[in-house]
Parts: structure tokens; C-alpha cells; sequence
């Protein structure tokens, strides 16, 4: 029986794909793998320890924490600490980038953005829950982190990944050489190549939306709702709709199956729901890597301004040809809103 590949060895066997990093971008890996670990023995032992449900404290969006966000918040923390090859971490869980200070960490030239644990509150009810990465080059690699070195754009990420606490455990990750699956074997502790070069179908009849918010969904938003309900046999219509109510599961299954995700702007969530720098981003670059395509609507995600650490976007994500069709409906539709500022400049909203 062929031996599978473990993580570290398919780094290591990948490096040369990165002449300039001498091993650190390696390491890194190693680390979000090692808390990835850690944070998927919790996640299996749920509701056996007192470690499901709400904690006390609310997170910067004002949204409940969960335990477990507070848990696997830390473990990623720790291990990118004592790593030593981050310097500045960003955390849905945390107001402020933290500033990773330390002896070992002083000449450390990444800076890792981090959702780490998406959709939470599906533990307490067993569904299947994710972790989100996104990795930046510092631009300066000596003195004090400025802000243009936070804010870079989704099109500067040097590797982005996910975890998907499922069925089995799975690291997924791109370093913009592709995509590949590591599947958890619990028996060596190790994540195994199992999903080599993964590509999205350019094509899929998976559609991923809250269809409760319908009435408060753009038009462009609500007319590819209708024409993925419409029977058409020779575009395979209609199509599924299958909405888990978090994203990783959702993603991952389109990114293997073929499919749509989208999060549109909605009245609760006027400028979209998911955070751009650690969720939209590493998550575009994914798909983008796989063959598939991520916009908002009308721009790609990767491409879009980076004013601030938690600001949201819409996310139309997944099968090439899918997204294209939604952007069309939206160009239609919805037009993008482009109004004059007082300099006389073209905002688009
Ligand atoms: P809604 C989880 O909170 C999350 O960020 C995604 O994982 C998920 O797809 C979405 O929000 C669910 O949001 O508004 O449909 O419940």
C-alpha cells in the first residue's frame, strides 16, 4: 500500500517553489498545522467537556463568543508565538492586530490574518465547522509594522488555507501554486496528501444562499435565485440549494462538487456579512488558485481596498462560470451605484 505524504514532507518537497523563503514560509505551515491539531481534539471531545455554548464576552463585531472561538483563538496564537515566523497576527476575535512581541519573533517577516473558528455556533448542534487563514510578507522586513503592511489587498497573500473540522479533519491550502488537500490520519497525527492539485468544476448545479433574507436581497441577487430555479435541461436547471449555514462546509463541498456561494449585502448586513481580510481574501484566493473566480458582485475580492482590520463585503464565490452568470444578473439588475464625491472623483458603492 503507497505510503501517503505527510504535510511536512510535501512542504519541504514544495519549497523550491519559493526561492526567496528560506524555509520560514515552511514553518509557518508546520505551526497553523500543529494548532490545527490541537484545536480539532477539542472540537472532537464538544459537549463531552464543559467547552460548547456561549462564553461571557462578546467579540469585536458585538457578536456572542463562543468557548471554543476563545479556544482555538489562543491555540492559533500560541503556535504562531512560538513559532517565530509571524510577527503581527489579525483575528476576528481581536479589536487590535496583535503585535506578536519576543526574541524569537523579532526578525519573523509574516503576518498572519486568521478566522479561527468559523461558524461556531454550529458546534453546540455537531455541524461542521472551519478555521480561515491568510498569509502576508511584511513590506518591510526591518523596523515598526506600518498600517499599509496590515492592509494589503487579498492580491499581496502569499498562501491562505482552511481547516474543515468534518467528517474527517482536512488543511486545505494554496501558496499560489494550486491547491492541495491534506486529510487528517488521527492514528499517526499527521495530515496526509489526499487531495492532490484540487480544481473547481467551471460549472456546478450547487447554489449556497440564506434564501430567508430573500425580500431583502438585491434584484440582480433575487433574479439568479429564479434562474437557478427554473427548469432548463440543457444548463442542468434547476439546481440544488444547499445552505449549511457555515461557509467552510458549504465551500468545501462546491470547491469538490462545483458550486455558488453567496453572502450579498441585505438589510441586516448592508455592506455584507463576511469579513474581507480573513474571510472573503483567503478564501478568493483558494478558489481562484482551483480555477474558480470570487467577486463582490461587480469587482474581484482580491483586488478590493483594504481601509480597515473587520470591514465586510458581499461574496459571490465558487464555479467560474456560475459567479459570472450572478455578476451579470447583478450588473443587470443591480447596477453598481456610482456617485460623485465632492472632488468630483467616482465612488462606487
Ligand atoms: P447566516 C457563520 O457565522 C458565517 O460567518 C458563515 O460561516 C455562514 O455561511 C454565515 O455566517 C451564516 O450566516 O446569516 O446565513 O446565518
Amino acid at each position: 500500500m503507497k505510503v501517503a505524504k505527510t504535510l511536512g514532507q510535501f512542504i519541504i518537497e514544495k519549497q523550491a517553489d519559493h526561492p526567496y523563503a528560506k524555509g520560514e514560509l515552511s514553518r509557518l505551515l508546520r505551526d497553523i498545522g500543529i494548532a490545527a491539531k490541537i484545536v480539532n481534539r477539542e472540537i472532537n471531545k464538544a459537549g463531552l467537556m464543559d467547552n460548547i455554548g456561549e462564553a461571557e464576552t462578546m467579540n469585536v463585531q458585538g457578536e456572542q463568543q463562543k468557548k471554543m472561538d476563545i479556544y482555538a483563538n489562543e491555540q492559533f496564537i500560541s503556535a504562531l508565538q512560538s513559532g517565530g515566523e509571524c510577527c503581527i497576527v489579525i483575528s476576528e476575535e481581536n479589536n487590535e492586530y496583535i503585535n506578536i512581541e519576543g526574541e524569537i519573533s523579532k526578525d519573523a517577516k509574516y503576518i498572519v490574518a486568521i478566522d479561527p473558528l468559523d461558524g461556531s455556533s454550529n458546534i453546540d448542534v455537531n455541524v461542521s465547522v472551519g478555521t480561515i487563514f491568510s498569509v502576508y510578507r511584511r513590506k518591510s522586513p526591518e523596523g515598526k509594522v506600518t498600517p499599509d503592511e496590515i492592509l494589503q489587498k487579498g492580491v499581496e497573500q502569499v498562501a491562505a488555507g482552511y481547516l474543515i473540522y468534518g467528517s474527517s479533519t482536512m488543511l486545505v491550502y494554496t501558496t499560489g501554486k494550486g491547491v492541495n488537500g491534506f486529510t487528517l490520519d488521527p492514528s499517526i497525527g499527521e495530515f496526509c496528501l489526499s487531495h492532490p492539485n484540487m480544481r473547481i468544476p467551471e460549472d456546478g448545479i450547487i447554489y449556497s444562499i440564506n434564501e430567508g433574507y430573500y425580500t431583502h436581497f438585491p434584484d440582480g441577487v433575487k433574479k439568479y435565485i429564479k434562474y437557478c430555479q427554473v427548469e432548463d435541461k440543457p444548463t442542468s436547471r434547476p439546481y440544488t440549494s444547499r445552505y449549511i449555514g457555515s461557509m467552510i462546509a458549504d465551500m468545501h463541498r462546491n470547491i469538490i462538487l462545483g458550486g455558488i456561494y453567496i453572502y450579498p449585502v441585505t438589510a441586516s448586513a448592508p455592506n455584507g456579512k463576511l469579513r474581507l481580510v480573513y474571510e472573503c481574501n483567503p478564501m478568493a484566493f483558494i478558489v481562484e488558485q482551483a480555477g474558480g473566480k470570487a467577486s463582490n458582485g461587480y469587482q474581484r475580492i482580491l483586488d478590493l481596498e483594504v481601509t480597515e482590520l473587520h470591514q465586510r463585503t458581499a461574496i459571490f464565490i465558487g464555479s467560474k462560470n456560475m459567479v459570472e452568470k450572478a455578476e451579470e444578473m447583478m450588473a443587470f439588475f443591480s447596477p453598481q451605484q456610482k456617485k460623485k464625491t465632492f472632488e468630483g472623483d467616482i465612488v462606487i458603492q
